[in-house]
């Protein structure tokens, strides 16, 4: 059976992730694709514990190593069960956030060298890397009010400053400019049918070379 597709969905607090990951699912399923959703922190038991520890408000403060390390865990247990067996199985696997948002909040956000994230990086992974990384990029002032009118009390990493997020965008945006061929960046300061044209456009071009 071919490998299946690796796609990966990225952006700062308030991009409008979980409301998009609903809409690549449905384009996907739409054009017959079988499709695993999943994300990072996340995405095992495992995972999902770490993600509880790592998002938890009131957890005393977390050294920036040891941040990245569980982000590493997490998504070592993530790649092995989960990411690997599905696309040998020839699913189109649809993360919510992986190793890119480390680079952006770890690296970025947090400051820590980019050298020791890609030795982790290679450790954890291998050769893995997504096929296609949609970035939902907006101003962080925009993301952060957005993010605001939701109910939820914000989490751990979402307490940070406007200047963290202003060097998490920065990390994506430069990201998307070193690996342009796998990334896809939507401005998602426009309108949701907007944005969502923008995603459309990037799943049928994919979809196309791969049929
Ligand atoms: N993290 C993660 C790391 O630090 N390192 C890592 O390696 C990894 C993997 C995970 C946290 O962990 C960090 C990053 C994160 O801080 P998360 O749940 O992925 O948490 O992060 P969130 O950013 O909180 O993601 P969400 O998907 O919950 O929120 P979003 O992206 O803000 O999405 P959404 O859809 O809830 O949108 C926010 C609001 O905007 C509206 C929506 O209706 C919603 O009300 N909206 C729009 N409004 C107007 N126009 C549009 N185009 C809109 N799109 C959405």
């Amino acid at each position: 059976m071919a490998r299946g597709f690796f796609l990966t969905l990225e952006g700062g607090e308030g991009a409008g992730k979980s409301t998009n990951l609903r809409f690549v699912q449905s384009c996907l399923e739409a054009a017959g694709k079988p499709v695993l959703m999943t994300r990072e922190p996340g995405g095992t038991a495992l995972g999902e514990a770490l993600r509880a520890v790592l998002l938890d408000a009131n957890q005393s403060p977390v050294d920036p190593l040891a941040e990245l390390l569980m982000m590493f865990a997490a998504r070592a247990q993530h790649v092995e069960d989960v990411i690997k067996p599905a696309l040998a199985e020839g699913y189109w696997v649809v993360c919510d956030r992986f190793t890119d948002a480390t680079y952006a909040y770890q690296g970025g956000g947090r400051g820590l060298p980019r050298d020791t994230i890609a030795t982790l990086e290679t450790m954890v992974q291998g050769d893995l890397r997504p096929d296609l990384t949609i970035l939902l990029d907006l101003p962080v002032a925009v993301g952060m009010q957005r993010a605001g009118a939701r109910d939820a009390a914000p989490d751990r990493i979402e307490q940070e400053s406007q200047d963290f997020f202003e060097r998490v965008r920065a990390a994506y945006r430069e990201r998307a400019q070193q690996f342009p061929q796998r990334y896809c960046v939507v401005d998602a300061s426009q309108d949701l049918p907007a944005v969502q044209s923008g995603i459309r456009a990037a799943l049928e071009t994919v979809m196309a070379k791969r049929s």
